[in-house]
């Protein structure tokens, strides 16, 4: 591609996933039912909405946009209703399959209106990309079959004059797609948003509009694309989502007491919600140690928060407090991480905590020393299942527990748990 080009803009959307509610949450309070089940609507709408208010020339649709099937005549009308809207606005759309949107699942009865088009069957054959009567630019899609991943070579080397866009929705490293004959992968597939770029290639994965389980923490959207008369191409990510899953950690320090806790709790919610931006939030909390000396406040109120009730109840009161506001911030769960090593001293205590503790350590230098778990069990039932994943398989994994009963009983043999109780 050589001198100036016409400049124009689109929209690079995928995994709209109509046919997954936002799910992860253990207990699904009544006030969230509604949101759960429309985010995933409302933030797609927002990517038509962005689509139509930067004026772009055309929309991809990088697969996992629904499964018809299971996401049911609602979903079916949902994303024909958006695609009119677009239709009426004569943008063109460009739609590719993922894993889950074949055009054979798409209802026969229901045809697509004819702004869409759709890619990746077949040999991957560029298409113009037209505003009137001038070319902008040229698209071919792939599809890949299960398992396989993005390779650079799925589009063959092209002379060409226009543009050159492919999409594709499949895992890749992207640093692996660099191409001196293209100018834009628009990937789908990765829920996060990602970009990469060398000379004059990009590859960006754009994300789903709206995450989907606690493991998608943070901002989740579109990518808008400017190309500029150099051919040049500048990506943003814009953030669509309505709920957003956010992962806190919050530090206890030696001289933080219950009430100090649940303060900066609130606080942080508080903060929280305003830099949110008018969405809902899903909240983990995980409570870290800042190194607690043995015996503080902090280090007492760690030990509760393990042992007895207390992060239940700070968590509930948590959602009493925020999650019934609108935007609401909802704590899913608020996680103690293990303690550290007991004190080595505690070791040599004449104490049911020092026997205690000694047994543990016999089992740490003792590795020949079979630990049996299944023994403790007092009502196995039919389950075969409970006793097989209490099995200890690796050294590593025979540390690890050994290290976690330490200090839980450390915890509960310092008398922490008891206080909390009475
Ligand atoms: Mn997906």
């Amino acid at each position: 591609m050589s001198g100036t080009i016409e400049p124009f803009s689109f929209v690079h959307t995928s995994d709209w996933h109509l046919e997954q509610p936002v799910a992860g949450l253990s207990v699904v309070p009544d006030a969230w039912y509604e949101r759960l089940l429309d985010a995933p609507y409302a933030a797609a709408e927002r990517v038509v909405d962005t689509t139509l208010q930067s004026n772009a020339d055309f929309l991809i649709l990088a697969g996992d946009i629904l499964q018809a099937k299971w996401a049911g005549p609602h979903a079916v009308d949902f994303l024909r209703q958006q695609l009119e809207r677009l239709a009426a606005a004569k943008i063109p759309v460009y739609w590719v399959s993922g894993r889950v949107d074949l055009p054979e699942d798409w209802p026969s009865t229901i045809p697509l209106p004819t702004n869409v088009q759709r890619l990746g069957h077949g040999e991957p054959v560029p298409r113009p990309i037209m505003r009137d009567t001038t070319p902008l630019a040229t698209i071919e899609g792939a599809t890949l079959a299960a398992n396989d991943t993005v390779r650079s070579d799925l589009f063959p080397v092209r002379e060409r004059q226009l543009y050159r866009i492919v999409t594709v929705h499949g895992s890749a490293d992207l640093s692996s797609l660099a191409r001196d004959d293209l100018e834009y992968w628009a990937l789908g597939g990765r829920h996060h948003f990602k970009k990469w770029r060398r000379h004059g290639c990009a590859a960006v994965t754009c994300g789903s509009p709206q995450s989907r389980q606690p493991a998608e923490v943070g901002p989740h959207g579109c990518a808008t694309v400017r190309v500029a008369a150099d051919g040049s191409t500048e990506v943003q990510h814009v953030a669509t989502d309505i709920l957003r899953w956010q992962s806190v950690s919050v530090e206890v320090h030696s001289a933080t007491t219950r009430s100090d806790f649940e303060h900066r709790l609130r606080e942080h919610a508080q903060r929280l919600l305003v830099e949110a931006g008018g969405r809902s939030l899903l909240v983990q909390w995980s409570v870290v140690d800042a190194g607690c000396r043995p015996d503080s406040p902090g280090a007492r109120l760690l030990a509760q928060m393990r042992c007895g009730r207390l992060a239940a109840d700070l968590c509930q009161d948590l959602q009493r407090a925020f999650g019934q506001l609108e935007p609401g911030l909802w704590s899913a769960e608020l996680d103690v991480a293990p303690s550290a090593q007991p004190a080595p001293s505690w070791q040599g205590e004449d104490s049911v905590l020092g026997e205690f503790l000694r047994a543990v350590q016999m089992g740490q230098d003792q590795l020949d020393r079979p630990l049996v778990a299944e023994q403790w069990l007092t009502d196995q039932g039919d389950s075969t299942h409970i006793p097989t994943s209490m099995r200890v398989h690796n050294a590593a994994d025979r540390q690890r527990i050994l290290h976690q009963v330490a200090a839980l009983g450390a915890d509960l043999l310092q008398g922490h748990y008891q206080e909390l109780e009475t």
